[in-house]
């Protein structure tokens, strides 16, 4: 993958901590968003578990056009990486008229990892309307360790948000959030591209760490510590809780705190 200079921010990766995922509306030219019903329909070789994206995506091919993108290179090796792999790729399509909602679910069926995780790109070619089954999203929920589909019994959780965006959209997503596909009551088809990408290197500032905002900026702490409307008053803070454990480990800074919750739990005097 060509290496960019377009890296997130801290606040940006602070604010990917603790959402689960970062919009990129519209970073598609639109070139590229009408080639794409040509390569989906044409079909994709299956991708097997840590391919580099050299050998996934041969030079010149449309996911590696893709992935190349100045912005859409910069997000991902801000999150994953230099030289990410790929175990996992796949159109999703939500046909026209289509009866039924996909269960709520999470693309991880065990994954304990509390330290490191995979990035899943979604890309969507063409403008996605509120009709037409926009993928929906948890935000706040990768962090709360469930098992696959075992969500799908959730209809809706306050806070939710049903993806509508314009066309060339990518969103880049932590492995573990809670989504699913919606009804497409449109008479349009709607496709979604999806590819997981598993870091290669330690998820240690990978992004760019300059001022303005530092890693310990004010601008970080307010990403870091933000509610959403689905959290239970006191569980939800074990929420927090977790940001922090995965912002130390991704800043190395192994005292990084708010409010000292991390700090008084880890209390266990000799
Ligand atoms: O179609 C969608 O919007 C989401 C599908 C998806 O991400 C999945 O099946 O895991």
């Amino acid at each position: 993958m060509s290496t960019t200079r377009h890296l997130l921010t801290s606040a940006q990766v602070a604010r990917f901590v603790a959402h689960g995922f970062l919009r990129l509306d519209g970073a598609v030219p639109q070139e590229m968003n009408d080639e794409a019903f040509g390569v989906f329909e044409a079909g994709l070789p299956s991708v097997p578990y840590g391919t580099p994206v050299p050998e996934a995506f041969p030079e010149g091919s449309f996911a590696r056009r893709l992935v190349e993108l100045p912005f859409v290179a910069g997000a991902l090796e801000s999150l994953v990486g230099p030289d990410p792999t790929v175990d996992h790729h796949f159109v999703h399509t939500r046909e026209p008229h289509q009866g039924s909602a996909q269960p709520l679910h999470a693309d991880a069926l065990i994954d304990l990892r509390t330290d490191a995780f995979d990035v899943q790109l979604m890309y969507y070619p063409q403008e996605v309307t509120a009709e037409m089954g926009g993928t929906l999203i948890v935000p706040g929920s990768h962090l709360r360790r469930t098992n696959e589909s075992d969500t799908g019994r959730y209809q809706n959780l306050r806070g939710q948000t049903r993806l509508t965006c314009p066309a060339g959209t990518v969103i880049l997503l932590h492995h573990g959030i809670w989504h699913g596909g919606r009804r497409n009551d449109s008479g349009r088809v709607r496709h979604m591209y999806k590819i997981r990408f598993n870091p290669t290197v330690p998820q240690v500032r990978l992004w760019d760490t300059t001022a303005p905002d530092s890693p310990d900026s004010p601008a970080v702490r307010e990403e870091l510590r933000r509610s959403f409307p689905w959290y239970e008053k006191a569980t939800g803070r074990l929420e927090i809780h977790n940001r922090i454990k995965l912002w130390r480990a991704m800043t190395a800074d192994p005292g990084y705190d708010i409010d000292y919750w991390a700090t008084r739990v880890a209390n266990r005097p000799a």
